[in-house]
């Protein structure tokens, strides 16, 4: 990798330097070619999908039984990070069909459940997308009024409104949290599969985004939603089950942010080697050596803090709170380094032939989802004071 100065790979094994390179080769295939477009457009490039599938990067850590690649979660980070390098939007694409779909099925599903819905999503077959925010519960999903009421026959109606859906519109499936008990308690929130092509069910596309535009993102409606009874996720029970497949999604993120401030960093550094000004590269220039100095550095501490995290989620040891550590250090300094990456770059900076302005946009919304970067302060805030600011 271009940017190892603390030979990172060294600690990698063969198979998770296999993995991270043939994900590099698609993506500077067959994403770098088209993602500026793609983002200009507005228009999530489907045509990617049936080539991630091939490459086993949907559900890419979940196991083989299932038909998925079976990878450990270092492989699968590095995945992650592959895919951002390129756009957030085409890992956000595989972050939500992979944590936030196929893992709430892994982990709260019934056998059947699994075997059902598993490989077609692990093969590209179904899309998936997960309803959790509301549009007056984001940050405090606890609150959600999205309700199912169980039927006299077992079966469920779902109301509600689930806004900023990623993968909303070309979603077959939606994970949708709701509650099952009428009042506010958290504790009856229960996950549910649903069929975007069910009565009363509608995805609308949201407009107007100056970021993550290579993506799809979306509002669900659900108006007396019916769904079987076994459309419930049998082992799910209460805001932790949805807590849970945030932080797989917020540990991919990790990565992912890693990706976006490697490519704004070597786009940066290949500008100030070769953009001449004052007679001379500008990066003979002690301001900018200082900018790409402090760039790599913050890089490499992020490298460092994803691969030991990735060995403790493999040891089946780390704590949300360290993934939390983790999501708010690495996007933080990725939309920092896109800043400074952009100003670099001058006034072609802010074309979309570069990447940098659009990671840059792109990150903002990483910043903000999966958990903002207040909350994930917040939360590490309890981890060390034992005082919950939430309360
Ligand atoms: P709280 O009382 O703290 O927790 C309820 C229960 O859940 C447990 N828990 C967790 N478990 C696993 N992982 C976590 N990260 C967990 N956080 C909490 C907790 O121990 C408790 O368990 P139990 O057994 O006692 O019931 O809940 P709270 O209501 O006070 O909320 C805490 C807070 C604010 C941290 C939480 O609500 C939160 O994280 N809010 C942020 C919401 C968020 O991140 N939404 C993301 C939506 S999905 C998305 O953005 C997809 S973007 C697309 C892409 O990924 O690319
Ligand atoms: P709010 O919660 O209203 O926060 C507004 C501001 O207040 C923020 O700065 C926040 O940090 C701050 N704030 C909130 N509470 C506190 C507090 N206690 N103390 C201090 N400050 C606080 N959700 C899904 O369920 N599925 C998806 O697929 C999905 N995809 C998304 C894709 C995109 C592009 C975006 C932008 C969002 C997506 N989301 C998704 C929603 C995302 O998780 C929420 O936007 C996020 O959780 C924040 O919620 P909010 O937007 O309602 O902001």
């Amino acid at each position: 990798m271009a940017t190892d100065f603390f030979n990172i790979d060294s600690a990698l094994s063969e198979e998770e330097r296999a993995v991270r390179d043939s994900v590099r080769r698609f993506v500077d295939e067959s994403v770098m070619p088209i993602i500026g477009d793609a983002y200009v457009q507005g228009k999530f490039p489907k045509q990617l999908i049936p080539r991630m599938a091939e490459l086993g990067l949907l559900g890419a850590n979940l196991p083989e039984e299932y038909g998925c690649a079976g990878l450990n979660n270092v492989a699968y980070g590095l995945i992650m990070q592959e895919l951002e390098r390129g756009d957030s939007g085409i890992r956000s694409f595989a972050s939500v069909q992979g944590a936030l779909v196929m893992y709430p099925i892994y982990a709260f599903g019934s056998e059947e459940q699994k075997r059902h819905w598993l490989p077609k999503m692990a093969s590209g077959e179904i899309i998936g997308c997960f309803g959790l925010t509301e549009p007056d519960y984001g940050s405090n999903p606890s609150g959600m009024i999205t309700m199912a009421r169980e039927q006299k026959d077992g079966s469920w109606v779902i109301n509600g409104a689930k806004m900023w859906i990623t993968n909303g519109s070309q979603a077959k499936v939606a994970v949708v949290w709701a509650k099952t008990n009428g009042d506010a308690d958290q504790r009856s929130i229960r996950g549910f599969i649903v069929p975007t092509d069910a009565k009363g069910f509608t995805a609308k596309d949201q407009k107007g985004k100056l970021s993550l535009r290579a993506s799809d993102t979306s509002e669900l409606v659900l108006d007396d939603v019916h769904v079987p009874g076994d459309a419930i996720l049998p082992k799910s029970g209460g805001l932790k089950s949805p807590l849970m497949c945030l932080t797989q999604a917020r540990y991919g993120i990790s990565w992912g942010a890693l990706g976006a401030a490697i490519g704004c960093y070597e786009e940066a550094l290949s500008y100030a080697k070769t953009r001449v000004m004052f007679g001379r590269p500008i990066g003979g220039f002690q301001l900018q050596q200082a900018r790409l100095a402090d760039m790599l550095t913050e890089i490499v501490k992020g490298q460092l803090v994803s691969l030991h995290l990735g060995r403790l989620k493999d040891a089946g040891t780390f704590t949300p709170q360290q993934v939390s550590l983790a999501k708010r250090n690495n996007v933080n300094m990725a939309t920092n380094i896109a800043r400074e990456a952009r100003r670099m770059l001058g006034g072609n900076g802010i074309l979309a032939e570069y990447a940098s302005m659009r990671h840059m946009a792109n990150l903002e919304s990483v910043y903000t989802y999966e958990g903002t970067h207040d909350i994930h302060t917040l939360i590490l805030g309890q981890a060390v004071t034992g005082l919950n600011a939430f309360e």
